[in-house]
């Protein structure tokens, strides 16, 4: 490494406006909100905030599993949230997140709403009102959270760390680059392990665990965030790549990472979704093909 990059923090740290990075627009060392902007509500228990990104793709995948389970009470609306132009500082948004990050949802199927934030507490919260999707007690249970809690904890490293410095800083920064991939590479052979030796993440169930990890190193392994695959070698990763095969192959996560989608095939993109029968004539293919041509 050389030292042509080499800084001396100053005595106390001043917002640089000016970073250069890619969410440098959006990113600000304060919390709460920059203007007042109330959230629409729709007609469905579930009121999702979200945009499809890995965190984002958790909670439409939970959903669409759980209507295909047969929950009915799972219906939901799900609102765009766009975090390029600071959505997720609005008034309505920071109430009910405020960490203003997306995902965010409003369970309004009893007497009061409860704001749900965190994706994880998302994948939770509808666990255990439905009862799908993790066991119901013991030590299976336990295994599910023990994965479940190892993604909220490990995909900071991947996203915030590797991706980051890898796909998004002005430039490209050997030591960051460095100690970020040989983390994320220790994850994909923790997980690789845990593959091997069981078909999904907690067992042999498929369950919250692994909705909340294949959008990250599911995704990473297939190339599809980053584009880091051949930097990673994530080929090594044989285990992960058979079960993030399996779990694509699903109907509902493929409905769900459609979901609040805004990049990609058009066919594969709808902005919001209201109704089941939204992926059949909402997507941007139909709304607006002259449009996005
Ligand atoms: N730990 C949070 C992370 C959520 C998160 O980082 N969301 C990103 C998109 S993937 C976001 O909303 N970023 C907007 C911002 O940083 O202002 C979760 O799992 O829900």
């Amino acid at each position: 490494m050389t030292d042509e990059k080499a800084w001396t923090p100053p005595k106390v740290w001043v917002w640089n406006k000016e970073s250069g990075g890619q969410f440098a627009s959006i990113n600000r060392p304060i919390a709460g909100a920059t203007h007042e902007k109330e959230l629409p509500v729709g007609k469905h228990p579930m009121q999702l905030y979200s945009l499809a990104t890995p965190n984002g793709v958790k909670a439409t995948v939970m959903l669409e599993e759980l209507l295909a389970a047969g929950h009915a009470g799972a219906e939901y609306d799900a609102w765009l949230i766009s975090i390029q132009d600071g959505d997720q500082f609005g008034s309505g948004f920071t109430a009910i997140n405020p960490n203003s990050k997306i995902p965010a949802l409003v369970d309004r199927s009893g007497p009061a709403p409860v704001r749900v934030f965190e994706s994880g507490s998302i994948l939770l919260h509808l666990a255990d009102k439905f009862g799908a999707f993790i066991p119901a007690a013991g030590p299976a249970r336990t295994e599910t959270l023990n994965w479940l809690f190892w993604q909220m904890g490990s995909a900071p490293y991947l996203g915030g760390g590797f991706g980051h410095f890898y796909a998004y800083a002005p430039e490209k920064f050997e030591y960051p680059i460095n100690r970020f991939a040989m983390e994320v590479k220790r994850q994909l052979d923790v997980l690789d392990r845990q593959l091997g030796a069981h078909r999904f993440v907690a067992g042999d169930e498929y369950t919250i665990a692994d909705m909340a990890i294949f959008p990250w190193y599911g995704a990473l392994a297939a190339g599809m965030v980053y584009g880091a695959a051949e930097f990673l070698s994530t080929h090594e990763y044989e285990n992960v790549l058979r079960w993030t095969a399996e779990i694509y192959a699903r109907p509902a996560v493929k409905r769900g990472a459609m979901v609040n989608r805004r990049w990609g095939d058009l066919s594969g993109q709808l902005h919001e979704r209201h109704d089941a029968s939204d992926f059949e004539t909402k997507t941007q293919d139909r709304l607006a093909p002259a449009e996005n041509a």
